[in-house]
């Protein structure tokens, strides 16, 4: 029985802050003795409705879990940076000695005033993505901080770029049809969604649409939970979507599918891509894409007469070379046959372009006036950062691809300037495990000269190589104030809990920091209260003033948990149906299927299929002629979890194998339960060979997963590129060919 409020017992609303797109409300039962006893969904949440995925309803294993950083630490001065065997780390080890908050505080300012002194602040690089996606904690406090020390900044592209830029040049902010309507939908295609694994609360309402007679297709080259259980499993070859999605539009033109009128009145450049769609007929489209051309007039027609027609395209697509294009072309695709005009049709990507937080006022970029730069400082690409630590700076005449970006659409590469990585802080992140190219980002943070911290929760990958691990609180044990990227909910996630250890949040480590740095600025003694409301940016009625949410207070946060934003009210009277009104916020103020803006940076302004350089029409498939999927696991968040017995229990199936299909083993002796070696030219890793034949042939399959978890210490990783996405300077984790040899039998 739920414990209900009482003497003993607390309910505190707070909402799980991982990257994922259902931002779930979660109610954490405390005792009297102020321990977390439970955690579940909040059933009043309309989107997650009081239910948990399997990795957060064991979540206090985690919050408790014997392995939690609970204290600064410090590197003794002569022990080596390098992977170490996972154990429960003591305060005092061979490695690492106890140092208190004020000493690690005093010692990493230090060493950063020296740096910036000697190598410009430039030479300091922030490295963080969403280890949270609260407001406060994923970039608030610390972007301050860095703007002020004028570090470099960091291109956020390891995950969502690419399909991010490529759905704002076609619609020019990222909404969606909404999480809840997808349960009036007829059609339902899943196009590189795994939603059983990474997207759970839409679920439920795909099976009531089902109910009720809808289909489900989906599109995927791996055989995912959801494919399994749909009507029809599309088993594409990896980064041929976009082929697909130009073949489909053929078909919808040839026989006259597409919406005139929602064309007319809605759309920017219809002729040029009408033009376009006419070199994709469905027999070219079927040599690339691996499906026969029948099957792709069959998808076109079911899809173009289906009403409603809703599309849950997630980011998987655009983890390709060409994902940029992918996005777009398969973006088009509502709007050529105007399912934006039904409710329960669109398409949803993302829907966090309707969370309009006061970003200057959190950020505060002004600051960078401050810093001894005087400007904004260089940026740099996080999907780079194996060439930012080892290549970065060292030459005058860099002419290959640098690390450099500017946040133009394209991310041209541009010759490196300013001076090498000479100090990098790692927070909300655990780059080597995560990070493409793993034994150039090995390479880097191995180096003596590389001034490395790094705020955890646990002793990950990447902690192997700090001079200063710091302690992190969980979502349990701060404040802050989310948005999603799955739901139209605006949510307060409230502390339950304190601080285990000497765990301290993000705003707190950067506010303290900045006052060792000597940083006067008031913003630096913002409390999290005083910055969810300038997120917010609450007005003298008390309400917020951002857009969309104006009628928001801070007491009916409180009071409520989750709030919707203002379209999202009251949907049965009032449906939100995206793109069904112009301007749009694009340059023509329409749904741009030819993008001036393309044009300008000198790339293709309509969408084609270009075949990625690491895919079986490249060169480099004669050497390594097999695609690999190097996918998350549904048990871990990318790396996260992956150090718990119970989820590394749920995840034993799949963890450290792979996935071949029977012939593609049967040309290399390799039989089920055989040792495989799977390389590249960037490197190798040994894992246990397991038959599927759901695979698309030439297509391979492994997870990803903490390195020295590993038998040989390595993970996919170190078989990824650095090599950059079409638009967005995105990672390229699903363009990577490899060779597999057998190097032991099963028995
Ligand atoms: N359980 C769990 N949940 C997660 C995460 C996790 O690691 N584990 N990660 C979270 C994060 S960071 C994110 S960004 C989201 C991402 O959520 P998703 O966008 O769903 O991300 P992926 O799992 O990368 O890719 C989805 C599917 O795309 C398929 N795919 C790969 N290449 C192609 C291709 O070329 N074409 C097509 N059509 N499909 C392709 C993959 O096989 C995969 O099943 O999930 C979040 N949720
Ligand atoms: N091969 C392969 N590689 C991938 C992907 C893939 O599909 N395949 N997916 C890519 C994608 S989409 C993404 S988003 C990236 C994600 O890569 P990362 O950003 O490295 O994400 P996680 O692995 O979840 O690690 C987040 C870390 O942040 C810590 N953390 C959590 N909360 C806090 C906090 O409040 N403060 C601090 N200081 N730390 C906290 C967690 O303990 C965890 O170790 O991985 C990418 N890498
Ligand atoms: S990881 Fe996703 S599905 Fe699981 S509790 Fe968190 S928000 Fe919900
Ligand atoms: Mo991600």
């Amino acid at each position: 029985m739920a414990p209900a409020a009482s003497p003993h017992f607390r309910i505190v609303h707070t909402v799980c802050s991982h990257d994922c797109p259902d931002s779930c409300a979660v109610l954490v039962t405390v005792n009297g003795e102020g321990r977390a006893v439970k955690v579940e969904g909040d059933p009043k949440q309309p989107v997650t409705r009081g239910f948990l995925c399997g990795k957060v309803a064991k979540y206090l294993d985690r919050v408790y879990a014997p392995d939690r950083v609970l204290y600064p630490m410090r590197r003794k001065s002569k022990a080596q940076k390098g992977p170490r065997p996972h154990e429960h780390e003591a305060p005092e080890n061979e490695v690492f000695e106890r140092v208190s908050w004020d000493e690690a505080l005093d010692g990493i300012a230090a060493r950063l005033r020296e740096t910036a002194d000697r190598y410009g602040p430039e030479s300091i690089l922030p490295y963080s993505y969403a280890g949270t996606i609260g407001v406060l904690g994923y970039g608030s406090m610390d972007r301050r901080f860095f703007h002020r020390l004028g570090a470099s900044q960091l291109d956020r592209t390891i995950c969502s770029e690419a399909g991010g830029q490529a759905w704002n040049l076609v619609y020019g902010k990222k909404l969606g049809t909404p999480t809840e309507d997808f349960r009036l939908a007829k059609l339902i295609l899943a196009w590189g969604a795994n939603i059983h694994g990474n997207n759970i609360h839409l679920w439920p309402f795909i099976e009531e649409a089902r109910r009720n007679g809808a289909r489900l297709i989906a599109i995927d080259p791996y055989r995912t939970r959801t494919a399994a259980v749909a009507d029809w499993h599309i088993a594409i070859r990896p980064g041929t979507d976009a082929a697909l999605a130009l073949g489909l539009m053929h078909v919808i033109l040839d026989e006259g599918l597409e919406d005139r009128s929602y064309i007319a009145e809605m759309t920017h450049g219809f002729e040029q891509l009408a033009a376009r769609v006419r070199e994709y007929p469905p027999e070219r489209v079927a040599a690339w894409t691996g499906m026969r051309p029948a099957e792709i007039e069959r998808l076109a027609r079911e899809y173009a007469t289906t009403r409603p027609a809703a599309l849950r395209l997630n980011y998987g697509v655009q983890r390709s070379e060409n994902g940029g294009a992918a996005v777009r072309a398969i973006a088009m695709l509502p709007a050529l046959t105007g399912a934006w005009k039904t409710r329960g049709g669109g398409a949803q990507l993302s829907t966090s372009g309707a969370f309009a937080w006061d970003k200057k006022a959190l950020e505060r970029p002004d600051l960078a006036l401050a810093s001894p730069l005087g400007r904004l400082a260089r940026v740099v690409n996080m999907s780079q950062l194996g060439q930012a630590l080892t290549e970065l700076g060292q030459s005058s005449e860099q002419e290959t691809v640098a690390p450099v970006s500017s946040p133009a659409v394209a991310r041209a590469s541009t010759p490196a300037p300013g001076p090498p990585v000479h100090a990098l802080f790692v927070y909300n992140s655990n780059p080597a495990a995560t990070a493409p190219n793993h034994n150039a980002v090995r390479r880097g943070l191995e180096r003596d000269d590389l001034f490395t911290v790094v705020h955890e929760q646990f002793f990950t990958d990447t902690t192997d190589y700090a001079d200063f691990v710091l302690p992190a609180t969980t979502f349990l044990e701060h404040t802050d104030v989310q948005g999603a990227y799955g739901h139209y909910f605006v949510q307060l996630s409230k502390q339950a809990i304190e601080p285990l250890g000497e765990a301290r949040s993000n705003v707190w480590l950067f506010s303290n920091l900045a006052q060792r740095m000597g940083f006067t600025e008031p913003c630096f003694r913002d409390t999290p209260e005083e910055m969810i409301r300038q997120a917010l940016a609450v007005g003298a009625d008390g309400r917020s003033t951002n857009a969309d949410m104006e009628h928001i207070t801070v007491e009916e946060l409180e009071h409520e948990g989750h709030v919707p934003l203002a379209f999202h009210r009251d949907p049965e009277k009032q449906p939100f149906l995206p793109y069904t009104s112009d301007p749009l916020p694009t340059p023509s103020g329409k749904i741009e299927f030819y993008s001036e803006t393309l044009a300008a940076a000198g790339l293709d302004p309509l969408p084609g299929f270009v075949p990625p350089v690491e895919s079986r029409w490249g060169a480099m498939a004669k050497k390594y002629p097999l695609e690999l999927l190097a996918r998350k696991s549904d048990n871990y968040m990318n790396s996260t979890f992956a150090n718990l017995p119970g989820h590394r229990k749920m995840e034993a199936r799949t963890s450290q194998r792979l996935e071949i299909h029977p012939l593609d083993a049967q040309s290399r002796s390799v039989g089920e339960g055989d040792r495989v070696r799977v390389s590249n030219d960037r490197g190798a890793i040994d894992l246990t060979a397991m038959l599927n034949a759901h695979l698309p042939l030439g297509v391979v399959a492994a997870r990803l997963d903490w390195a020295k978890l590993q038998s040989d210490g390595a993970n996919v990783n170190v078989l990824t590129s650095e090599r950059l996405t079409d638009i967005g300077g995105g990672a390229t984790f699903y363009s990577t060919l490899v060779e597999v040899e057998k190097t032991g039998s099963s028995d």
